[in-house]
This record gives structure tokens, sequence and C-alpha cells, in this order.
């Protein structure tokens, strides 16, 4: 097992590892599934003879994950998924468990792609992702990992498309478990998650009022969703913009206003991102907006805001206040962008809640033991967590809530699959 030296780690200050056990010892007051999971799997250690890299955000709940790996026998490197998501104290108390930990908050490009490398030199047996930049860096520039490489598992929405895309065009070299589409992930996750955050971290940056503000959500898919939900909960007018029908429609009849962004952007006082997708507020929306009007994204990638557009229309900035800047237009009207257009959630606040992320991160646990235990045999390709897994993980959830449901009867369950029987 790796120790914590200045070899096999680099976080921002060390010294704040103290405070970092505080947080990941409230996370796993919250993970009661994931420490149930810790628990059973600390004495038969299945995961002994991994060596598991992920690339991650890391936050208390990520910590509470590492930990738990850790526990069952893996030894763990890790690096952030996004250059503005790391919790620096956790960070620490990490390196000073032994983690080999690479990630720091404000990390350039640079030092992104240097922190996967470092977690690289382990020569990984399985992969975590969020956001697939790891399994795409092994691809691109480290094929000779694939030799011990099990398989990986990607965590979100945008990266799961991305590995479904490169499975079909035959250039996924290894199996991958789509932990997003998990039930127990996607259906609380990216809803409820995103929900709470996002609002969080505009709060946190902002403190605006947002009962009777015009709330625009580009994206009406679960995040979006979720943000609508919770915003309009606070008494916001929330509008919604949409590309896919199905999903336009749904917003409508749940009573959500439906336009064009054309139209939106005019009429926005606060508007969140959460497409997956590049170029969502462009220069003409911009040049619409009212003075005043809050930007910020929640989707993976910083690519939905396009600030270089909002730049070529900027006289002058102000960072006004911690992930909160203010742009002046040259007619004078002002933009203000949260977090630079990255992730607003976990930029500005401290992601999903710990308990919605205990049943993300059991998905997490549980597709690197399935990987573990048969992951070449799965082949190469994005496969999917069974989907009993599902209910076990969402049995201990409401165990732990002290929330008891109904069974069958046998009598029942036969009639589930009569067909001889109609009215
Ligand atoms: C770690 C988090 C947290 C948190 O599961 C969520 C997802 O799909 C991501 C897209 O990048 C972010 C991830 N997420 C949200 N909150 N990961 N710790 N507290």
């Amino acid at each position: 097992m790796t120790t914590a030296t200045e070899t096999n780690y680099k976080v921002a200050d060390l010294s704040l590892a103290a405070e970092g056990r505080l947080l990941i010892d409230w996370a796993e007051s919250r993970m009661p599934v994931l420490m149930k999971l810790r628990k059973k799997f600390e004495k038969t250690k299945p995961l002994a003879g991994q060596r598991i890299t992920g690339c991650l955000h890391v936050t208390k709940e990520t910590a509470v994950l590492i930990r738990t790996l850790k526990a069952a026998g893996a030894e763990v490197a890790w690096s952030g998924c996004n250059p503005l998501s790391t919790h620096d104290a956790v960070a620490a108390a990490l390196a000073e468990e032994g983690i080999g930990i690479y990630a720091w908050y404000g990390q350039n490009t640079e030092e992104f792609y240097w922190s996967i490398d470092r977690t690289l030199d382990q020569k990984p047996t399985l992969t975590l992702d969020d956001g697939a930049d790891l399994i795409f860096r092994v691809h691109n520039t480290h094929p000779e990992l694939f030799e011990g490489i099990i398989g990986g598992s990607e965590e979100t929405t945008t990266g799961v498309h991305r590995l479904r895309a490169m499975a079909d065009d035959g250039k996924l070299e290894y199996p991958v478990i789509a932990v997003n589409d998990a039930e127990t992930k996607w259906d609380f996750d990216n809803v409820y998650g995103t929900g709470q955050s996002t609002l969080d971290g505009i709060l946190r940056a902002t403190s605006v009022l947002l009962a009777g503000k015009n709330l625009v959500v580009a994206g009406y898919g679960h995040c979006g969703k979720g943000c609508a939900m919770r915003a309009k909960g606070m008494g916001a007018n929330v509008i919604a913009t949409e590309v896919k029908p199905t999903a336009a429609l749904k917003a409508t009849l749940e009573g959500v206003r439906v336009l064009a962004m054309d139209e939106a952007a005019k009429e926005g006082d606060v508007f969140i991102t959460a497409t997956g997708m590049k170029d969502v507020l462009v220069k003409r929306h911009f040049d619409s907006m009212k003075d005043g009007a809050v930007v910020c994204n929640t989707g993976h990638y910083d690519c939905e805001i396009n600030i270089e557009d909002l730049k070529s229309l900027t006289v002058s900035t102000r960072e006004m206040r911690d992930n909160c800047v203010e742009y002046t237009l040259n007619d004078g009207r002002r933009i203000y962008v949260l977090a630079d257009g990255r992730l607003v959630n976990l930029a500005a606040a401290e992601g999903h809640p710990s308990e919605v992320m205990d049943m993300s991160f059991a998905n997490q646990f549980q597709a690197m033991m399935m990987l573990a235990e048969k992951g070449v045999e799965l082949g190469k390709g994005v496969h999917e967590l069974p989907e009993e897994l599902d209910q076990q993980i969402a049995g201990i959830k409401l165990e732990s809530m002290g929330i008891q449901i109904d069974e069958l009867t046998a009598e029942q369950i036969s009639y589930a699959t009569d067909y001889s029987q109609g009215t």
C-alpha cells in the first residue's frame, strides 16, 4: 500500500488535512449505503490487487468513495476531473491517508493532464471517470496501458454519450460501465442533486433573490428539470429552452414556459445551461440580455456559455465576489458570469449533497466490483449495471431512512404475468 510522500501526491496545502478529515467524516455520516458496503467488504477485501485510477471531482463525497475502495483492498490514485472543483482540504486529507492524489483548485490545462498522467504511473487495472477525460487520455497517449486494464466506469451523461460514440466507431478498447445509466444514479443525482446544488452555487456566488425572477433553464433533461423544479419552489418564473420536441412538451405539461433562446435571452434574469451542448449562449443572446443578467452553467464541460463571444462585447470586467465576474458591455449593460462558465454547483458550492451521492457512488463501487469479477469477459464497449442492483441500493437507502414498503403476495406475483385473465 502506498504511503503519503511528496513523490506520490501533489495537493495545494497539506496543513488543511484536519479540516478535510472533518468534512469527510461529515459526509460519511450521511452516506449509509456506501458505509454499509465498506463494512461488508473491508474484511474480505475483494478489490485486493486492483489498482484503481480515478478522475472525478475531489469532494468530501468522493473521498468517502475513495476510502471505501481502499478499505475493500484497492490501491487508489486520483485526480480531479475539473480545474475548479477540487476541495483543497479534502485533497490534503486524502494525501495524508496515503492516496496518490494529484489535485488542487485552479489547475490550468497543463497541470490537469500532468495530474492525470501521474495517476496513470501506477499502471491501473481499473479506471473510474467523470467526463471520460481519463479514458481518452489512456486511449490517446498511453495505449501501452491497455494490456493491464480490465475495464472502467463512467459517472456522467456527457461522458457516457461520448463513450458510446467511441464504441460505435470501434475505438473503445476496454469494457466501460455506464454508472450514469443506473436508475439510482440518473433519477436522483441528476434531478434532485443538480436541482439543489445548482441553486446553492448560484446563491453562494450572488445571494440574489430568486422569487419573482425569470429563471431560464437551457435544456430540460434530468438536470434541467431538477433546476426548474427547485427554482419554481423558490418562487422564480421558470422558462425552459429545448431542441428536443418530447422534452419541450414535458416542460410545457409540467407548467414550465418554453421559449426559443432568442426570446428567452431578452426575458431572463438568471440563466442556467444544462444541455451538454456547446454554444448554447452566444453573442446574439448576450446582445439582447437585460442589464444585470446572471449567467451560469451546470453541464459537465465549460463550452455551453461562449465566454469568448461575451468578451468580444466587453469593455471591462470586475470580480465582484468569489465566482462572480461582472462583464460591462460596450453599451453599458452588465452581465454576471458565475464560476467562469464551469459547473456552478461544484465550483461555487460543494456539489450534490452527500445523501444523493451516496447512491451514485454505491453504483461506482459496484461497478468496480463487477469489473474486478468479470471485466474482460464483458467485452469492449459500454455496459450497464444489472437492474437488481438498483433495487438493492434503493432498498438500503430506504432502510437507512426508516421507510418501509410492501411486498407482493404470491398471488399478486402470478397475477402480474397471467395473460389468461382480462376484465
Ligand atoms: C462528486 C459530484 C458531486 C459531489 O455525479 C455528478 C455528475 O454526474 C457530475 C458531472 O460532472 C458531477 C457529479 N457530482 C455532483 N456532485 N461528484 N462529489 N459532491
